[in-house]
């Protein structure tokens, strides 16, 4: 009955929400064993601090929209892949593609997706390394393989990105374009600030 088939599925989503969750939890540990031991060979942790969430089903269901899909957790599964998302603060510019480089050496860690907006920024100033990674997650029966995606930005990077969010959503997206040139002017700011500072840390690290 069709009763019967939407307990199917919704008992088919609890349990890939519980896997992404279990995903997202291998990843951040990963990180921050990686962070401490960075912190005790270079003498500063490159990670600021680590936020991750689990997309929603209704935003899962609202990408699948955007994507022409069928709303089922199949499609979910082969196609979103941000259900489970880490996002990587950093100190320093370089911090980034060493927590990057240091991930992805890792035996089990599979990288599926490269976005890198730092070398290549998007037209309105955002900036930030973007992964998907596929790990094995352990199940009594079974291993999967399941993909988180991971964003990687400095403090200055996530300042932008936060605020430069809120003001787009405080203004349904319309009026910021009336500010667009000012807030790519911010992002070059912040990108020459964060450089020098870099700059400053490897001259002292001499
Ligand atoms: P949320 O709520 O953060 O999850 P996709 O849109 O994911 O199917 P693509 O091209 O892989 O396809 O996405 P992209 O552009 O590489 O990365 C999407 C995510 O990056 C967004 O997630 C944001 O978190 C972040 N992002 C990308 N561009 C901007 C930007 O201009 N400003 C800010 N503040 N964040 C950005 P979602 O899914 O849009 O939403």
């Amino acid at each position: 009955s069709s009763r019967e088939d939407a307990r199917t599925s919704l008992i088919k989503l609890a349990q890939t929400m519980q896997i992404y969750n279990g995903a997202m939890k291998v990843v951040s540990a990963k990180l921050e064993l990686l962070d401490d031991e960075f912190q005790f060979s270079n003498k500063h942790n490159p990670i600021h601090h680590l936020e991750y969430r689990i997309k929603s089903p209704l935003s899962i269901g609202k990408k699948l929209q955007k994507y022409g899909l069928p709303l089922t957790v199949e499609a979910a599964r082969e196609r979103v892949l941000d259900i489970a998302g880490i996002r990587v603060i950093c100190n320093f510019l370089d911090d980034v593609y060493a927590v990057e480089k240091m991930l992805l050496q890792q035996a089990d860690v599979t990288l599926v997706k490269r976005k890198d907006y730092i070398e290549q920024a998007k037209a309105n100033g955002y900036r930030s390394l973007h992964l998907v990674v596929k790990v094995p997650i352990f199940l009594s029966g079974s291993t999967e393989e399941i993909p988180v995606e991971i964003q990687l930005r400095t403090v200055a990077m996530d300042y932008w990105a936060s605020l430069e969010h809120m003001l787009r959503y405080k203004n349904k997206d319309s009026d910021t374009q009336q500010y667009a040139a000012m807030l790519l002017d911010c992002a070059a700011t912040l990108a020459d600030t964060e450089k020098k500072m870099l700059f400053i840390r490897q001259h002292i690290e001499e």
